[in-house]
């Protein structure tokens, strides 16, 4: 594979920004590569500055199931482009998202567009904070919930990638109020509760953990959550980030029948465009200023371009069918790995969930953070490099989901 031309650009971009990329996890240091510059994309595919084709299967890291330049998404951007980009006002389109919103998702009875995942999370904390008046925050070893203070501890994704257990910046003063427990580890979480309970504002989990690798909650694990923090006046916050609009229309929650207090959005509800949200029970969000004291604001909220591309594509998303013909792709994907890892003689564990898949070379179950670090990521190194040379553009970390798009039929 020529890259030739991405590394001349690695090479201005690393005197420009830190480690060249403007998010850690694209240097792609743990796979032992450099970043491939990206030129355009297209449907499936992308195509990088040295002309090579990949078939994308991390989709912008989410927000892209519709995959690449879907016409009604661009046309429902050049259309809002014509009238103004930024108002700082408020607009029809914002009333619109965020009836989606409520509409696809049971707990959600008021939304606040915010501009990111991490926003999201970190406000969705603050307000729990303010309506409880408690401090304390219970959090999931191997979940990753942006990159607010209150999370850096024991979190997934680029910070497991890159093994950094906590980030220096991060006052010891915020990360005393956050407990992280083992995922899947309700004995653990129901034995702080009884200990400390009245004093924990919130327990905040990744309903299907995507940034460890995709780990599956066990059978009742959501629901007990559920009872222990309804007993202890605690807010129970599914960070749906990854899994809102992905894993099913109502997300993580409809699937498992369990409501959370506030559910954080991102991704998939900005069509590509920066977004975040975070919505819940009418009660709660009515603390959030103007209505009541809680403090939180954006320049950019609710920007109306993004609120056109989410529109459209949730309005896709509401086709009869969708989720179950792409889970079904993504099944029949599974299916293929499976066989030709045992064809390999390769140890694999596959897990799905609608569009998103885990893979983990290991012949053992994977429940947890601990389970999924004990992976061979050697393995996973050579795995993502002959996929990448085979034009398979994959996240360069064992510790992410694959996340498929409309088009994975056309190509197999
Ligand atoms: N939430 C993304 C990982 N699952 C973030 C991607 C990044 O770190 O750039």
């Amino acid at each position: 594979m020529k890259q030739e031309k991405s590394n001349l650009l690695y090479e201005e971009s690393i005197k420009r920004i830190p480690g060249g990329v403007n998010s850690p996890v694209r240097a792609c240091k743990s796979v032992n590569r450099t970043p491939l510059f990206i030129k355009r994309a297209d449907g499936p595919y992308m195509f990088d500055e040295d002309g090579n084709m990949f078939i994308d299967y991390i989709g912008s890291w989410g927000p892209m199931i519709l995959g690449h330049r879907d016409p009604e998404v661009i046309d429902a951007i050049t259309s809002v482009l014509k009238k103004g980009t930024s108002f700082g006002a408020p607009t029809n389109l914002e009333i619109k998202l965020a009836s989606m919103i409520i509409d696809a998702i049971d707990s959600v009875e008021m939304v606040r567009m915010v501009n990111s995942g991490t926003e999201a999370a970190m406000s969705a904390v603050r307000l729990a904070r303010g309506y409880t008046g408690r401090d304390t925050i219970i959090k999931f070893d191997g979940c990753y919930h942006g990159h607010a203070d209150t999370f850096l501890v024991e979190a997934g994704s680029g910070v497991a990638t890159l093994s950094i257990p906590g980030s220096p910046g991060v006052p010891e003063s915020i990360i005393k109020h956050t407990i992280s427990v083992p995922y899947n580890n309700i004995d653990a979480v129901e034995k702080i509760m009884v200990e400390k309970g009245n004093t924990v504002a919130a327990i905040i989990v990744e309903p299907i953990a995507g940034n460890m690798g995709m780990v599956l909650p066990e059978k009742e694990f959501l629901g007990k959550l559920r009872k222990l923090t309804a007993k202890n006046g605690t807010l129970l916050i599914f960070d749906e980030v990854m899994t809102g609009f992905r894993v099913a229309h109502g997300g993580a929650q409809a699937i498992y029948e369990v409501e959370p207090d506030i559910t954080c959005l991102g991704k998939i509800i900005g069509g590509g465009l920066p977004v975040g949200a975070y919505g819940g029970k009418r009660e709660i969000m009515r603390y959030i200023a103007p209505e009541g004291p809680v403090y939180q604001a954006g320049t950019l909220s609710g920007n109306p371009v993004a609120m056109a591309a989410g529109i459209a594509t949730l309005t896709k998303l509401k086709q009869p069918g969708f989720y179950e013909t792409l889970s079904e792709k993504t099944n029949y994907l599974a299916r293929g790995l499976r066989s030709a890892a045992k064809k390999a003689g390769v140890k694999v564990k596959i897990y799905t969930t609608g569009s998103m898949l885990g893979l983990f070379f290991t012949e053992k179950e994977v429940n947890n953070f601990d389970d999924a670090k004990k992976c061979n990521t050697d393995m996973f190194v050579k795995y993502y490099t002959n996929m990448l040379d085979r034009g398979v553009y994959l996240a360069p970390s064992a510790f992410e989901a694959l996340l498929f798009h409309q088009f994975t039929e056309k190509i197999f």
